[in-house]
């Protein structure tokens, strides 16, 4: 197999299971006749005949043994009186119901909507792909946030920003319409199984070319493969575009021309999209045009495009990534930046905040504009594709580091206060909810270039439906619809990819180490790093601050101050070293080399142990893997060996380079029962970026 099927490989079932599914199921009663509900009925039966061997026939009317998918709108629905419970489920959320008929049971998927139905119908389709019962049903979903968007950072030449896959699927594609429709519909297909109902498909820095006729033309195309999916399109924009494409003047938020040429292009498009969900703008940021060139802020740039897009119904996802060279250190500006627009912008705007106040690190804390922006809303963006996780080498589960922040505390209304909490209405009844995550996928044929990335995919979406999911369960439902049920491989599989993101920030990034990767590529180690010229805050030295008297950024009172962003009493929790979580120590304090940890180990010794222990993950997830030949495809299990050889080489490269160079500062011996380094920090530091490793 080569990967491209996904988690939608709907191939047949052991017996036994053939014979419960076709004893609960064996025809389909369609209540609706829209494209979305057709859609369903499409993929159960699509499901069903690759799962079963049996064919699921269309009837009219239920009985014993029927699937009956709808909404009320249909009389077959409105007669089971489910009303109450449907008004729970929202708008997209479903009811899957097992009720007794004469001579035997039904299955009912219904929703208040088509969407719902085809959300239900793939929760439908999930439990047989992972062999659960299907005979007695009682399931309620609904959606933690409304909108659950893919960022993709494709470039209108075919390149992708940060992409490790190959080119873009979307721009500057030599095939036909009829290869590329086929594939845009499969990602549909993969989006909708997991709830995903949206994506950007342009880059952040975005070409002011895509608001072009000729590219709308293009999204419009997709557009209507995404809609019977239930899946919206939106495009990032440039600030700048009324300047460069429209021809005037500037693109002040405050000249009416501009806003009149908002507000034009906005009714341009949506003459295109009728179903259009609105703009991703990355402004004032990297470099990126935006409304301070011109003297305005945030809100007056935000809210001009809200306006554009009100009258259709359109969304602005404004993001909050903002930092510049200046007194203020790096992750500190953009809460001081967007804390006193809270509450002023136009209502259908979101502030798109990274999960963590630097980048997408290995690690980092959460950003403290999650539960300090209070009358905004404010959305999480993530980081699927693995810019600083070794990209598409390293096999990285990352639904744990997601975790991890969403049930971060964060205080701001006492104990309780999650930053999922903080985002999903919950606890300030915000309308407007939305998660996104950056996408790892390309033209490789599977996707994503590491197989174990599509888990990423599909956890990314996973969660974003329902975050109290368990990352164990979720991946084991993907290595069971990736992969095979013999629990002798699943166990083990689940098993690395629970362990593998520690392992990765280990042999990386330990005890809350950061940016210390390549200079542009951002892959590999180089703490050393030095480019005449750049920007201080793109160098590693800016974040790891190693010399002889320690390491480690200094975030407390005493430092940058990014304490006090947080809520009481994570303040006081993370100004002390004594307090701090292990794993964020370095991220908040700068400390000798001999200082104690918690553990009773110096700071160089605890440092050094977590750099191997990384290293000795990787090694066991090489081991594990190659006892489980035969258990798959020869052709999956092969790529996915050299992959994780590739990891442990790589693991090895980051500790050696890290521990030797840290070591001219420290002049601390290894500890003594450790491995040696086989490389000198020179040679380490001579190793070059190389593209043929990559994919
Ligand atoms: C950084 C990436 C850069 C992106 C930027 C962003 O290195 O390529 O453009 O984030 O999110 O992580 O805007």
């Amino acid at each position: 197999e080569s990967g491209e099927k996904l988690w939608l490989r709907y191939l047949p079932l052991d017996n036994a299971k053939v014979v419960d599914y076709t004893n609960a199921i064996r025809s389909l009663v369609v209540a609706g006749d829209d494209a979305v509900i057709s859609a369903a009925a499409e993929e159960i039966q699509m499901a069903f005949n690759g799962l079963t061997g049996n064919d699921l026939r269309n009837v009219n009317r239920p009985g014993a043994g029927a699937l009956l998918i709808g909404t009320p709108e249909n009389r077959l629905i409105r007669d089971l009186e489910l009303s109450s419970e449907l008004e729970k489920c929202g708008e997209e959320g479903y009811i899957i119901r097992t009720f007794p008929v004469r001579n035997g049971q039904m299955t009912v998927i219904a929703a208040n909507t088509s969407a719902g139905v085809l959300y239900g119908t793939f929760d439908l389709i999930r439990r047989m792909q992972t062999g659960e019962s299907i005979s007695k049903l009682e399931v309620n979903e609904s959606p933690a946030f409304k909108i659950r968007v893919l960022n993709h950072w494709d470039n209108l030449n075919g390149t992708v920003e940060r992409g490790y896959a190959g080119h873009s699927i979307w721009f500057n594609r030599p095939e036909d319409w009829s290869v590329r429709s086929a594939q845009y519909k499969y990602y549909a297909r993969a989006n909708a199984s997991v709830g995903i109902n949206g994506t950007v498909i342009n880059n952040v820095n975005a070409d002011p070319n895509v608001l072009t006729a000729e590219y709308i033309e293009k999204y419009a195309r997709i557009a209507d493969i995404f809609r019977p999916y239930n899946m919206k399109i939106y495009m990032s924009v440039n600030f700048a575009s009324p300047a460069v494409i429209g021809g005037l003047e500037n693109s002040d938020p405050f000249n009416p021309a501009v806003q009149q040429w908002w507000k034009d292009k906005a009714a341009e498009i949506y003459q295109s999209i009728p179903d259009f969900g609105g703009f991703l703008v990355k402004a004032n940021s990297e470099g990126q045009p935006g409304p301070m060139d011109y003297g305005r802020t945030h809100k007056d740039g935000a809210n001009m495009m809200a306006k554009a897009l009100q009258p259709h119904n359109g969304i602005v996802m404004w993001r909050a990534f903002v930092y510049e060279p200046g007194d203020d250190e790096r992750s500190v500006q953009a809460y001081n930046e967007f804390m006193p627009f809270d509450g002023e912008f136009e209502d259908n705007v979101i502030v798109q905040v990274k999960n963590g106040p630097v980048d997408f690190m290995p690690r980092e804390s959460f950003s403290p504009l999650f539960g300090g922006m209070q009358k905004s809303p404010v959305m999480i963006e993530f980081q699927i594709t693995q810019e600083y996780l070794g990209h598409s080498n390293h096999l990285a589960y990352l639904s744990t580091m997601w975790k991890e922040v969403l049930d971060a505390e964060t205080f701001a209304k006492g104990v309780g206060s999650s930053v999922a909490k903080t985002t999903d209405g919950t606890l300030f009844n915000h309308e407007l909810t939305a998660i996104s995550a950056v996408s790892n996928i390309g033209r490789d044929i599977n996707w994503t270039g590491h197989h174990f990335g599509q888990s990423n995919w599909y956890a990314f979406g996973r969660l974003a439906w329902d975050y109290d999911l368990l990352s164990e369960d979720i991946a084991e439902e993907w290595v069971k619809m990736t992969f095979v049920h013999d629990q002798k491989f699943v166990e083990p599989v689940v098993d690395i990819m629970m362990r593998s993101r520690e392992a990765v920030v280990n042999y990386m990034n330990p005890l809350g180490l950061h940016h210390i990767m390549g200079w542009d590529h951002h892959f590999g180690p180089e703490p050393w790093t030095d480019i005449p010229g750049a920007r201080e805050d793109w160098l590693p030295r800016y974040y790891h601050n190693a010399s002889e008297f320690g390491i480690g950024f200094d975030r407390t009172t005493n430092g940058s101050n990014l304490v006090s962003q947080y809520h009481s009493p994570l303040n006081k929790i993370y100004n002390d070293p004594l307090l701090v979580p292990e794993n964020l120590l370095l991220w908040f304090h700068h400390l000798p080399w001999n200082y104690r940890l918690q553990n009773g180990l110096k700071l160089w010794d605890a440092m050094v142990y977590k750099y191997y222990e990384g290293v000795e993950e990787a090694r066991l997830f090489q081991n594990r893997w190659d006892r489980l030949e035969g258990y798959i495809d020869d052709r999956r299990f092969k790529e996915i060996q050299y992959k994780l050889k590739l990891q442990t080489t790589e693991a090895i490269w980051w500790r050696d380079a890290c521990v030797l160079y840290f070591q001219t500062y420290s002049n601390l011996p290894i500890p003594a029962e450790l491995e040696r380094p086989v490389h000198d920090l020179d040679e380490l530091k001579e190793l070059k970026f190389d593209m043929k490793h990559h994919n």
